[in-house]
């Protein structure tokens, strides 16, 4: 296990963060190639690590998407991320933490680089149509309360066209791809925990409604045509809003409103 990686010095992120926040990255473990941060995560968490538990890799051999999905993972080049959260809420509540997630790093995105980064429900990063990263929000629950949550943040920062094989060429983007430039990934994962912890403090001190009111502003999929896959099935409609929870509420075409808790959505105009 190596401390550093080209562009990526856990040191940095340790000095960086050091005074400017509360509970992200107390502890941060690097790895240079791993299953997957989130398999990772789970893990220390069940030993009973500290909450803000960061783990990140420079490269991982099972990164893992949604519904048994593959995460492309190359080394050198992205951000993959996994941070142990110990909030005080329900299970019910979880998607609020992919939420908040994907509104924090839209956010240190464009602080970093002014690419205008928006949020596809429920979990996907996007620019101009193509997706830039996801999150991946995994749960240990007990009857009506999470023990812990692992939220787990892929972004594509300087992965080229070349890397990407197959169809993920026709619809994946990064940083670089997007804007031409190289750019750190130390100092996008500094600002991706900096908003973290600022909307995790939102969250535990005020309460969902601010979070899911911000997500809104940076949402491409309010108001839009869309087509939701959930399981076998598919709706067709548009994209109302969200509610507190983080459901979709899509209008459908006989006025009626259907509330989908998860699923993927395509955006047809
Ligand atoms: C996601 O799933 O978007 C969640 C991705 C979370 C990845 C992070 S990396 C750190 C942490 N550790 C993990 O093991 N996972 C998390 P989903 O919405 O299901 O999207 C998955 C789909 O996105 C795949 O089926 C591909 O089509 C596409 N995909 C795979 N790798 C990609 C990449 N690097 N960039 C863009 N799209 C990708």
């Amino acid at each position: 296990m190596k401390n550093e990686s080209p562009d990526m010095s856990i040191e940095e992120i340790k000095n960086s963060l050091s005074g400017h926040v509360s509970v992200m990255g107390k502890k941060i473990i690097f790895l240079e190639t791993v299953d997957s941060t989130n398999t990772r995560a789970m893990e220390l968490a069940g030993k009973g690590c500290e909450e803000g538990t960061v783990v990140i890799a420079d490269a991982q051999t099972g990164g893992k998407g949604r519904l048994g999905r593959k995460w492309l993972s190359p080394p050198g080049k992205n951000i993959y991320m996994s941070i142990v959260l110990k909030p005080y809420i329900s299970p019910r509540d979880a998607t609020v933490l992919t939420l908040m997630s994907a509104v924090s790093c839209a956010t240190a995105i464009k602080k970093c680089s002014s690419i205008p980064v928006t949020i596809k429900w429920p979990n996907d990063l996007m620019v101009s149509g193509r997706k830039l990263g996801g999150i991946l929000t995994e749960i240990k629950a007990d009857m009506d309360r999470i023990s812990y949550a692992i939220v787990g943040i892929g972004i594509n920062v300087n992965l080229d066209l070349m890397d990407m094989p197959g169809e993920i060429g026709s619809f994946a983007t990064s940083i670089k791809h997007h804007s031409g430039d190289l750019y750190p990934r130390t100092k996008i994962a500094v600002e991706i925990l900096k908003e973290m912890d600022k909307w995790y403090a939102v969250l535990l001190n005020i309460g969902k409604k601010p979070i899911a009111d911000e997500w809104m502003l940076l949402s491409s999929t309010i108001g839009r045509a869309v087509k939701v896959t959930v399981g076998g099935a598919v709706f067709t409609g548009i994209a109302g809003s969200i509610d507190e929870e983080g459901m979709l509420m899509l209008k459908l075409p006989d006025n009626s409103v259907k509330k989908i808790n998860a699923g993927d959505v395509v955006i047809l105009g």
